[in-house]
């Protein structure tokens, strides 16, 4: 434990201040009238849309979907400019939700939380930041995003580099200049796909390091008008109600039809209507067995391909980019914008990786097992130690020292992805074990924050103090979210759902794959059971449910 610089005693801490922590603070503070502090690690709120200012960074989960539904006023007055919001729009959105609900006063920016000590004497945490904070809170909150622990791989010689390096995750607020450069982008997931289009049309050349070719379904930014955001937001309560109860968070009507059960011909007509329409709906909409059943996957995933040879017009380039080695949708799905278009133009490269792997970086720029490409600026798209990395790299320690992390060496463990059994009124918001990053996310995170301040708010009401998983609720819950997954085809590829990106990451899948609404369903169940599966306890009485 460091210099005791700021000491206070706080209902609650919160640490993040992206969608999770501002929202949370709101509940906190404006409903329950507790005292509470948020610890933000960026100078200002914004979370992932603070620190991802990458070209081309957006969220391709629709605008008028990806937002606040708590507050109808606030609903009705912002309106979004397109179909995906880009990061400075979202920026500006989340600005505006911090100044409405006057939240920056409770949030300490700039600081980044070290440690977080459950303190058995008091019922209290004690939290530390990197600023020499030391603080109690009953309550200890972590809204720290599930893909906010960057990771830049570990290839020699990148410390004698001579040109600038970036990761996507932690871009310069001033913007990096690629007139005339030679790029490097490593890594093609979801930043490198919305950014090497954007870089293309700037820099001198652009070559791309590919490990493994994804399956890409366009952005079709057209097909969203003002007018249909007005209406949308004419429908707030339907719209954002129906959010709530399907699979991923979108108030779309999945199809109930199965891609075995129709000819060639119509089943490509329905690809080709919901190619046409762009978007996540293309997984619901077209068929409903595409994540369940490798053959209809299969049919899936050989339009995908089609599309990419139709559209890259060197063919040697086209097959580099198609993907084989994993069912379509069981890595995170991409959503582009010209992105194959790119590979048409003169100053793009693409490097297979699997087959002319990277050897190393040297001075001016990266050499692999087929030759050296000299560049200006590498940009490292390369993801996230993803869920769990965000937990595991503050000092988090429980009842009797237990440290979260080794609790976690085989995977995470949780009961809800919203309480770990051993570390008493820790709350997750979107955990590992929740449906988090299978889902819109602003839905799960309002759900979440609800469901953590109604328990708040029933323990101040009925005079208790520590709230806590129960160990066989939580080993049950582990082996439920295991058993679901194993019925998709997620656990046939290589992802950072099941942490496959970090080397010596447990392969564990990580989110719930049992979709929002049963998600919700399950939460809301277990409050009105009295919090089923927790351990409440209040002064001497301790009521196990
Ligand atoms: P992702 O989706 O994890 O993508 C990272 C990319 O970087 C992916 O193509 C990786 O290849 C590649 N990668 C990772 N490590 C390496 C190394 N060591 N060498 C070469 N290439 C590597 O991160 P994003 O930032 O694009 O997206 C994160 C999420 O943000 C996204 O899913 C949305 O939810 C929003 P791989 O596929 O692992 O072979």
């Amino acid at each position: 434990m460091t210099t005791d610089t700021s000491r206070a005693e706080l209902d609650a801490v919160v640490v993040g201040a992206g969608f999770s922590g501002m929202y949370m603070l709101h509940r906190l503070r404006d409903l329950l009238g507790l005292s509470v502090r948020v610890f933000e690690a960026g100078d200002d709120v914004g979370g992932t849309w603070y620190w991802n200012r990458y070209p081309g960074a957006r969220c391709d989960s629709e605008s008028y979907l990806y937002c606040f539904s708590f507050d109808e006023d606030l609903a009705q007055e912002w309106s979004w400019s397109g179909k995906y919001p880009e990061q400075p729009e979202i920026l500006r959105y989340l600005n505006h939700v911090a100044d409405r609900f006057d939240l920056r006063p409770d949030i300490r920016f700039g600081t980044r939380v070290t440690a977080a000590h459950f303190r058995e004497d008091l019922n209290r945490w004690e939290i530390e930041s990197d600023q020499g904070d030391r603080v109690l809170a009953r309550y200890f909150i972590t809204a720290i995003g599930c893909l906010s622990a960057g990771q830049v791989p570990n290839i020699e010689g990148l410390d004698g580099f001579e040109g600038d390096w970036y990761h996507t995750g932690a871009w310069p607020h001033e913007g990096v200049d690629f007139a005339g450069k030679r790029v490097g982008v490593v890594g093609t997931g979801s930043s490198g796909v919305q950014a090497i289009p954007v870089i293309a049309e700037q820099a001198g050349h652009v070559t791309v390091f590919q490990r493994t070719p994804q399956y890409m379904i366009p952005a079709r930014h057209g097909t969203v008008t003002r007018e249909f955001l007005e209406e949308a937001k004419r429908n707030y309560n339907e719209i954002f109600e129906k959010r709530r109860w399907t699979q991923s968070g979108f108030p779309f009507d999945p199809s109930e039809r199965s891609a075995l059960e129709v000819d060639d011909e119509e089943r490509r007509a329905i690809y080709e209507a919901a190619w046409e329409q762009g978007g996540f709906r293309f997984l619901s909409a077209t068929f409903s067995d595409i994540a369940l059943d490798r053959r209809a996957n299969d049919t899936a995933a050989e339009f995908v391909r089609s599309k990419i040879r139709d559209t890259v017009r060197d063919p040697e380039t086209a097959e580099k980019l198609v993907p084989r080695d994993h069912p379509f949708a069981s890595k995170r799905t991409l959503i582009d914008t010209n992105y194959y278009e790119t590979y048409n133009r003169e100053n793009v490269t693409l490097v297979d990786i699997r087959h002319d792997p990277i050897e190393e970086i040297t001075a001016s720029g990266i050499r692999t097992r087929d030759g050296d490409h000299d560049l200006d600026i590498i940009v490292f798209a390369t993801g996230y130690d993803a869920m769990t990395g965000p937990f595991t790299r503050i000092d988090i320690r429980g009842r009797g020292g237990a440290v979260l992390k080794e609790k976690w060496a085989e995977g995470p463990k949780t009961y809800l992805g919203l309480v770990s059994a051993g570390f008493p009124n820790m709350f997750m918001i979107t955990g590992p074990g929740s449906p988090s990053v299978l889902s819109n996310m602003p839905v799960s995170i309002e759900q979440h924050v609800e469901w953590i301040s109604d328990l708040v708010g029933h323990m101040l009401a009925s005079g208790l103090e520590v709230a806590e998983a129960a160990a066989e609720a939580e080993a049950e819950w582990v082996d439920h979210v295991n058993e679901v997954a194993s019925k998709t085809l997620y656990l046939l590829a290589d992802s950072w759902y099941l942490g496959a990106n970090i080397p010596g990451k447990p392969r564990v899948f990580m989110p719930y794959a049992g979709g929002v609404g049963n998600y919700r369903k399950r939460c809301d169940e277990v409050a009105a059971a009295g919090y089923e599966g927790f351990v409440l306890r209040g002064g001497e009485s301790v009521a196990a449910r």
